[in-house]
């Protein structure tokens, strides 16, 4: 009887705890979710000069995708709370969210902000299909971050359609860098279409631009998923082998800068061959540099040299199109709409098992929500 008769008047000074806490950390609810997408390098970043700055040795430009991308919602948390990082659905452990929690920290710190915070981050980016999914995950998160605790410029929010104006210090150029200092990639998708990172000199120069945020041209990514192993050298391990041990380190630096400027020439023309044509050329750069390291690896598999010689068999059969490879043995093919199909045809009957998915240009950041204390 007496703890039946406790049970109810327990439960409702529960209930009215439980409310009152709901309602005091929806007063306190500061979120932002934010969209970005991924890119695909047409001429590549491999290498840092500064590593604590990610300061690349040279300038890269890329293609923002469309049917890939990273929602990622930020929320303070009031301050008896622990910070919490969880990735589609799932708590990640903090030794495994480490990256990002200590990402997120020096991000307050540069922007005189603190206090617990939840991460939530849906990743739309087939993370094998060798995509960096880590450029859509840090544009979105460094968007995220900016959006909940209110530090977006006009120019910011009016890009990235956010929900909730705000006039902080923190413009499209800022966020660029802010996602460089996450990874190298998600500097340039903060932008949409055709993007730059200019290699710069310092934190403040080494930024993303937008060379071409809607381009007219008839291009297709179509992705060739090979193998989803886990590479063995990971993009950060294998750059930093070749900038200390490749005699042929400077030749890459030289090369790349050299193709930077002709690449932009050829956006500037919307020259399809152009831009296929150096930014096949500039990864097989890349991964012959790679076998130059002491010692020499390569993330080519048996099948990346299948899948080069079909497109070199495409072309030889009137279907002009390209490849690129990123640090992992699955291919990209750029080529126009009309021959996406019979690409992934081809493809499919060679290799019946892979994952071919195909997309074109995406747009830079985006707000998909956003609540900031008034
Ligand atoms: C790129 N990649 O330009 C190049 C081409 C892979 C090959 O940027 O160390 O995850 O986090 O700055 O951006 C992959 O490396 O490297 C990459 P970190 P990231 O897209």
């Amino acid at each position: 009887m007496i703890s039946g008769g406790s049970q109810p008047a327990s439960a409702s000074v529960d209930a009215l705890v439980r409310s009152e806490v709901a309602v005091r950390s929806r007063a306190a609810a500061h979120s932002a979710t934010a969209r970005a997408h991924t890119n695909i390098a047409l001429v590549k970043y491999w290498g840092k000069k500064d590593a604590a700055l990610r300061l690349p040795f040279t300038s890269s430009i890329s293609m923002t995708l469309e049917r890939f991308y990273a929602d990622t919602s930020f929320t303070l948390l009031p301050s008896t709370q622990e910070s919490e990082f969880i990735l589609d659905g799932a708590p990640v452990p903090p030794h495994r969210a480490a990256r990002v929690l200590d990402y997120v920290a020096a991000m307050q710190q540069r922007h005189g902000v603190s206090g617990p915070f939840r991460i939530e981050s849906v990743n739309h980016v087939p993370i094998s299909a060798g995509l960096a999914s880590s450029s859509s995950a840090f544009a979105a998160l460094a968007a995220a971050f900016v959006g909940a605790y209110g530090l977006g410029s006009r120019e910011l929010c009016e890009a990235t359609k956010s929900p909730v104006k705000t006039s902080g210090p923190v413009d499209r150029t800022e966020l660029s860098r802010m996602a460089r200092l996450g990874s190298g990639s998600a500097s340039r998708s903060v932008f949409g279409g055709f993007a730059k990172w200019e290699r710069g000199t310092d934190d403040a120069t080494s930024v993303g631009v937008s060379l071409d945020e809607k381009p007219q041209l008839d291009l297709c990514l179509t992705a060739i998923e090979i193998d989803t192993a886990q590479k063995s050298v990971s993009s950060t391990a294998g750059m930093r082998r070749v900038v200390e041990t490749s005699p042929y380190y400077p030749v890459w630096v030289e090369n790349t800068e050299r193709a930077c400027s002709q690449m932009e020439d050829a956006i500037a023309a919307a020259d399809f061959t152009g831009i296929g044509t150096l930014a096949q050329q500039n990864a097989l750069d890349m991964h012959a540099l790679n076998m130059t390291a002491h010692p020499g690896f390569t993330y080519f598999q048996p099948e990346t040299l299948t899948a080069i010689a079909t497109v070199e068999a495409l072309n030889n059969d009137g279907v002009e199109c390209y490849f690129t490879i990123d640090a992992g043995p699955n291919i990209k093919v750029l080529s126009r709409s009309e021959n996406v199909e019979e690409i992934s045809r081809r493809f499919r009957a060679l290799m019946p098992a892979v994952t071919i998915a195909s997309t074109s240009f995406g747009p830079g950041v985006e707000y998909l929500q956003a609540q900031v204390r008034e």
